[in-house]
């Protein structure tokens, strides 16, 4: 036996002991020591960044509160049968009032940084025009909390709510014109103390998803045509808001997005497939990120169009390119590709009917994604930065009597992509930093409070948080900050 199997040996014999000698609590978190007995091997970089994220209609509440003004998802989820059970966000987590609390569910956890939205019509009601001084206040009291806490905060400045009273919504280029100005009202209240701004989360989401499928809000079926227009500007408001935030900001800032790219994972490992997935990930992501990388729409998109191709003006090309200092993306689930003689040199493979899920249909299982999005990304693009900003999964979570929820299967499904996410570091890919997709269940969108997807608990009625095995389990990465 050589003397590392022998230490090897000697812990587990001794962990075995440790075992069957004392009843510690099974979940108790915050229990001291425990490092000594296991070494995965697979420690991240120094100064790697672990957080959470949520988004501001998801926990929020305080749907009317201190001159809220409503959003597209505030009328869409009160029209009838859009939301499953009718859900709104009108109460969601509450965090408008308990938001101290989840301040320190995020410290427990030990996370240096913590993702969240604002929401526009807090800020301003009517989208544009007169400011609520109330609205900002609140972020305000958020940030300073987080700070005196030693967690960073990194902003979104729009997930999905778009002011109700912006007329056309997204089929207006004024909108976007109007999240410029947003964007630089936030640079001047928030840059003092926030550093790192998120302009948009997932175009594809509020745009074909609001605008022709209809599943979110605002819940239209447009054509094509009117569709490929809302995706450029969604682009560019993007943009926009990035010169916004830079031009107004009190000091250095660092600017991205959070973008849910398509992610493509080869079949097998070999360079044909692999330059497939590369082929795959540049022309399906043509409309959105693409485009924000590489400055144009390219010639596979515009002919794939034709006569329903975006209408661009002069300019918005060179605001919707402005260089970032970080991609973020948020994965949940990849398609396989597999390198082919079709037109594009790829074929997306249909899966399986026997393919596995999670809780959610759509969140099929493939931890390799969050390797392959990484690096797919980089050898496209070369970004400065990478951050996951979003992953994670829901679970059909049972809150036991004793206050526990044993999510084994979350723990199974995280587990798996953080050690794609460690073979993508140590392969020196630059990725920074990976948020949690949640700090706790909350308004799953379409789906309601169907489907948690927090690492705490949310009993709905009394408000209360619990954490989850999972909560456990990121606090014991976060600490080692090593595959756990
Ligand atoms: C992200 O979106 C969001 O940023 C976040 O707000 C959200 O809570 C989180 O993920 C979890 O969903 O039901 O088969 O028609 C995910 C994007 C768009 C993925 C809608 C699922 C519906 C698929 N989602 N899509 S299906």
């Amino acid at each position: 036996m050589n003397d590392l199997s022998r230490r090897k040996f000697g812990q587990i014999a001794a962990g075995a002991a440790a075992l069957a000698s004392t009843s510690l609590p099974r979940f108790a978190l915050g229990r001291a020591g425990g490092d000594a007995d296991h070494d995965s091997g697979r420690k991240f970089p120094d100064g790697f960044l672990w957080g959470c994220a949520t988004a501001a209609y998801q926990i929020e509440g305080g749907a009317k509160d201190d001159g809220r003004g409503p959003s597209v998802w505030d009328v869409f989820s009160h029209t009838p049968g859009k939301t499953h059970n009718g859900d709104t966000g009108d109460v969601a987590d509450d965090s408008y009032h308990l938001y101290k609390t989840d301040v320190q569910l995020l410290k427990n956890l030990g996370v240096q940084t913590y993702r969240m939205s604002i929401s526009w019509s807090r800020v301003f009601p009517e989208g544009k025009g007169k400011p609520n001084p109330a609205g900002i206040d609140y972020y305000n009291r958020v940030v300073d909390e987080l700070l005196a806490n030693n967690i960073t905060p990194y902003i979104t400045l729009f997930h999905w709510d778009l002011p109700a009273a912006l007329e056309g919504g997204w089929r207006s280029r004024e909108t976007s014109l109007a999240f410029g100005d947003y964007a630089a009202y936030i640079s001047q209240h928030l840059s003092d103390r926030v550093k790192h701004f998120m302009t948009t989360n997932e175009f594809v989401c509020f745009t074909d998803l609001g605008y022709q499928i209809g599943q979110f809000a605002p819940g239209l079926k447009l054509p094509l045509k009117d569709v490929c227009q809302i995706r450029h500007y969604g682009i560019l408001a993007h943009g926009l808001g990035v010169q916004a935030l830079r031009a107004n900001a009190k000091g250095p800032i660092e600017v991205g997005l959070a973008e849910n790219a398509q992610v493509f994972v080869p079949v097998m490992e070999t360079g044909e497939h692999i330059s497939a997935t590369q082929k795959a990930t540049r022309l399906m992501n043509a409309p959105f990120l693409t485009a924000v990388m590489e400055g144009k729409y390219i010639d596979e998109y515009l002919a794939q169009m034709g006569p329903n191709a975006p209408k661009v003006e002069p300019g918005d090309f060179a605001a919707i390119s402005s260089p970032l200092d970080f991609v973020g993306v948020n994965i949940y689930t990849p398609d396989y590709v597999s390198a082919s003689d079709s037109k594009y040199g790829f074929t997306v493979e249909k899966r399986p009917a026997s393919y596995p899920h999670m809780y959610s249909p759509w969140i099929e299982i493939a931890p390799e994604c969050l390797y392959w999005g990484i690096r797919n990304v980089c050898d496209l693009w070369h970004p400065k930065k990478m951050f996951i900003t979003e992953n994670g999964c829901s679970s059909s979570d049972v809150l036991k009597p004793d206050g526990s929820v044993v999510d084994i299967d979350r723990v199974m499904y995280l587990r798996n992509h953080v050690m794609n996410l460690h073979r993508a570091a140590a392969e020196g890919y630059p990725i920074k930093g990976y948020f949690l997709w949640s700090l706790l269940d909350n308004y799953e969108w379409a789906d309601g409070y169907s489907k948690r997807f927090g690492i705490h608990y949310v009993d709905f009625k009394t408000l209360k948080r619990y954490p989850k095995l999972s909560a456990e389990w990121y606090r014991e990465v976060i600490k080692r900050n090593e595959v756990v």
